[in-house]
């Protein structure tokens, strides 16, 4: 007789997007990775009771509620995974932390470095108690960025003297594109440099070890007055975010001690859909990444000779390549969604093992400090702010 596996009883906040993604991750997962326990759908919550049904029955959950206090005071459920917007996580992290749930949170952790400093402490005081909790930048699980990381480790790069993080969009260089909750301040914190910025300062962080030290910063919003999705349509609302946010850095501490960064956030980078691209240049190489084509990693090894020299394309899906083993024959590539399988991987493991997973809160806070930067010296003319830790 087998003995029955342990249980994780999920409970998710959020049903679209990013609860469509997270729902594949937490189904996918054990599937092909084997995991000390068994996640369950159990329960999903949203505000809109028709839309949450349909998702319900869409994505593989048990039950539905709206309201999310009553996930947080179940004693059946165990992790609560945060998928919905910016403005929500704070108070439902906490709670759920203090409740002695496993928190998994969408990125950017919170919409303020305020709020992630009260998540930070509560996550904590949890983790004494043995409560996990982890921020999600799915980007670090990203098979080739992961191998990126043990690349740099390595030293293949040598000491790394400069990066580069751009991450391009261009869904709202389009004037008629609506107005939704990402270009509302209130809702989102920040608008590009929050959403996609956020993402670029965390892979940075990951790949190198090191911290953004100081910035110098420029946003911008390019179209200030749209139709709105959130009620009446033929209503002009204010969009209170950045359309574009691009910033220097110097960095410290950890394998880019020393090097200077630029980085580029925008949503109206034309024809530009989804394009993530990384460049860390060193002394004895460069590595190269672009999510667009998100299988491949080009290195530049400046240790051959000379007359060898050139950047190589490695397909990042070999067995002995991050996450890779458990997936299919060598050279059959993996996609975006895959980001969130690994990610769920990760978090039940770190549950099972008692070990808190990374990135953490304190990730998260490290990040939100980075933005808020770039916001105030934005605002300041871009005179060049340091962060303290
Ligand atoms: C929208 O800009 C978005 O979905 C981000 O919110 C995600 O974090 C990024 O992965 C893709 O783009």
């Amino acid at each position: 007789v087998t003995e029955r596996k342990r249980e994780l009883r999920i409970a998710m906040i959020g049903y679209q997007f990013m609860g469509a993604a997270h729902s594949q991750g937490w189904r996918v997962a054990p599937r092909f990775f084997r995991l000390g326990a068994e996640p369950v759908l159990e329960t999903i919550v949203g505000r809109d009771a028709q839309k949450l049904e349909y998702a319900r029955e869409m994505l593989g959950w048990r039950t539905a509620t709206t309201d999310w206090r009553e996930v947080v005071d179940d004693p059946a459920i165990d992790v609560i995974d945060i998928a919905s917007p910016g403005w929500t996580h704070a108070e439902i992290a906490i709670a759920a932390l203090n409740a002695g749930k496993h928190v998994i949170c969408e990125k950017p952790l919170a919409n303020s470095v305020e709020e992630a400093e009260r998540m930070v402490e509560a996550a904590a005081a949890a983790s004494e108690r043995g409560v996990r909790s982890m921020v999600a930048f799915n980007y670090r699980r990203v098979p080739a960025i992961a191998l990126a990381r043990e690349m740099i480790q390595q030293g293949r790069l040598g000491s790394i003297r400069q990066v580069r993080a751009l991450y391009l969009q261009d869904w709202l260089s389009d004037p008629g594109t609506l107005l939704s909750w990402r270009l509302d301040r209130n809702l989102a914190g920040a608008g590009a440099l929050g959403d996609i910025g956020a993402h670029a300062i965390d892979t940075i962080r990951f790949l190198t070890s090191s911290e953004i030290a100081s910035v110098t910063g420029t946003t911008r919003t390019f179209v200030h007055r749209r139709r709105s999705s959130l009620g009446d349509r033929s209503e002009l609302r204010d969009v209170t975010v950045d359309d574009a946010a691009w910033f220097t850095a110097t960095l410290a501490d950890g394998l880019a001690d020393g090097a200077i960064g630029s980085f580029e956030a925008t949503r109206f980078s034309t024809g530009r859909k989804n394009s993530f691209q990384l460049e860390l240049s060193g002394s004895d190489g460069a590595l190269m990444f672009d999510l667009e084509r998100l299988n491949e990693l080009s290195f530049f090894d400046a240790t051959l000779p000379e007359g060898m020299q050139g950047f190589s394309k490695i397909l990042a899906t070999h067995e002995t390549h991050p996450y890779m083993a458990n997936w299919w024959p060598n050279g059959n590539a993996l996609g975006w969604e895959h980001t969130f399988v690994h990610e769920m991987k990760d978090f039940i493991e770190a549950i099972v093992n008692e070990s808190d997973p990374s990135p953490s809160f304190q990730d998260g806070l490290a990040t939100q400090r980075v933005i808020d930067a770039v916001e105030l010296s934005a605002s300041n003319e871009s005179r060049r702010i340091s962060l303290s830790s």
